[in-house]
């Protein structure tokens, strides 16, 4: 009987390395490659630019390749017991890093299966991470970027995205990598808030500061990033000019626009019923959703209706009967807003909704009931959670202090150790030099 060989791999940039293991695997009997779905990879690395379909696809028409079979998640292990294969195949270079438990893992099973190890030297100089690096220099295209979000919803637990107000704060947003308990963790995309547009223009967050100049700094941020990002489109405006703002915001590849219900002159949410905050009523809201949906372009576009209810002090009858109207008029998700500490307004929303539409995405901006963790929020039903605001709070108070402590000693000497050396900030942006 033919002895069968299993090889996991990602395939989404083919390169000599990948065909090199393939045909080295293929000499030790049918060769299986467990291809890994999106959702094993979410959590790991970046999601694939290309579709598991597509992966699969061109995975077969590989010469030695006898079966392509789903890896479901991230450890080899379950394929292994399923498949029994007598080999299985890697580069050596999981010896070290985060591979390393994966590696550990695969020697158990493949001992209790009697089945035999093959670690072949890893093709130096060409491999998917610098590949991708390479690809993430050149940038992306508004139809890849746009698509993004509702890949990353698809197959993520959580959607996990941060404030970015110029390219600077994009770029922070897009390279931060934490390394924790063999996984990595990054953001999966941007948020282009009003307040911090405003607030960093000298401007208070009550639609002052026009979309063309909020398009000025998003440019910026889609010049230098790749990751998908959410507008804040405040209450949308009139009808008549949301559709326009909807087109302006697809054709530059943004995934998606968040409008709350409120009316008149718009105040931020945070500020509770401390200021004066009209609600919309639900049949105007829902024209403006539907005016929304009727104007994109593409399937990809994502239009958010924001719920204002516990904002404005109303209860949750109210959002829920405002969610389920939202929703019916078309809107892709929801999101729920709160400044109560406690949280428990929004997780009894949560519930309640996720009951009636467990598969409309609901987002939340955790600023103040900010003691809860990604996956507790993702317990109560969220899909997408939003850093709101946490860039440029960061920001400057760090400035101010600099600020003083100029004034306080007359020169720029104390103020040094609270900034970053000359020779780090000219050589911060790749292509400075
Ligand atoms: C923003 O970031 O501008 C928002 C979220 O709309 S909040 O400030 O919490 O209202
Ligand atoms: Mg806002």
């Amino acid at each position: 009987m033919d002895k069968t060989v299993y090889l996991g791999m990602t395939a989404d940039i083919m390169h000599p390395g990948l065909i090199n293991i393939i045909t080295e695997g293929s000499k030790y009997g049918k060769l299986i490659v467990g291809l890994l779905t999106d959702s094993a990879i979410a959590e790991h690395k970046r999601l694939p630019y290309l579709t598991y379909e597509q992966r699969e696809f061109i995975v077969r028409s590989i010469k030695g390749v006898h079966e392509v079979v789903p890896q479901n998640e991230w450890s080899y292990v379950d394929n292994l017991l399923k498949y029994k294969p007598d080999y299985i195949i890697h580069g050596d270079d999981w010896k070290e890093g985060s591979m390393k438990k994966v590696r550990e893992d695969v020697f158990k099973v493949m001992q209790e299966l009697g089945g035999q190890i093959i670690e072949i030297p890893y093709t130096k100089g060409i491999d998917s991470t610098s590949l991708y690096d390479d690809i993430k220099k050149i940038g992306t295209t508004p139809e890849i970027r746009i698509k993004s979000l509702r890949r990353l919803i698809d197959v993520k637990p959580v959607v996990r995205i941060l404030e970015a107000h110029n390219g600077l704060s994009g770029l922070i947003v897009e390279h931060t990598i934490v390394h924790k308990n063999d996984k990595i963790y990054e953001f999966d995309g941007m948020w282009s808030s009003s307040l911090t547009d405003s607030t960093s223009k000298g401007k208070p967050d009550i639609e002052a500061v026009d979309l063309t100049t909020r398009l000025q700094d998003l440019n910026n941020i889609l010049e230098c990033t790749t990751k998908p990002i959410i507008f804040d489109g405040d209450t949308g405006g009139k009808c008549e000019h949301f559709a326009f703002t909807v087109r302006t915001l697809e054709r530059h590849g943004i995934s998606a626009v968040i409008i709350e219900d409120k009316v008149g002159l718009k105040k931020n949410s945070l500020f509770g019923t401390a200021v004066e905050q009209h609600q919309a009523t639900i049949e105007e809201f829902c024209e403006k959703i539907k005016t929304g949906k009727t104007s994109q372009v593409t399937d990809d576009f994502m239009i958010i209706a924001r719920i204002e209810s516990f904002i404005c002090d109303k209860d949750l009858n109210d959002a829920l009967t405002r969610a389920r109207a939202y929703v019916k008029a078309g809107a892709d998700g929801v999101m729920i807003h709160s400044k109560n500490k406690s949280g428990e307004d929004v997780k009894a929303f949560c519930t309640e909704f996720k009951k009636e539409f467990s598969d409309i995405p609901v987002v939340l901006v955790p600023t103040s009931y900010n003691t809860f963790t990604e996956s507790e929020l993702k317990e109560w039903g969220a899909n997408i959670i939003i850093y709101a605001n946490h860039m440029l709070r960061a920001a400057y108070p760090a400035m101010q202090n600099v600020a003083g402590t100029i004034l306080e000693n007359q020169r720029s000497l104390e103020a040094d150790k609270f900034c970053m050396p000359i020779k780090e900030i000219l050589e911060l942006i790749p292509g400075t030099k």
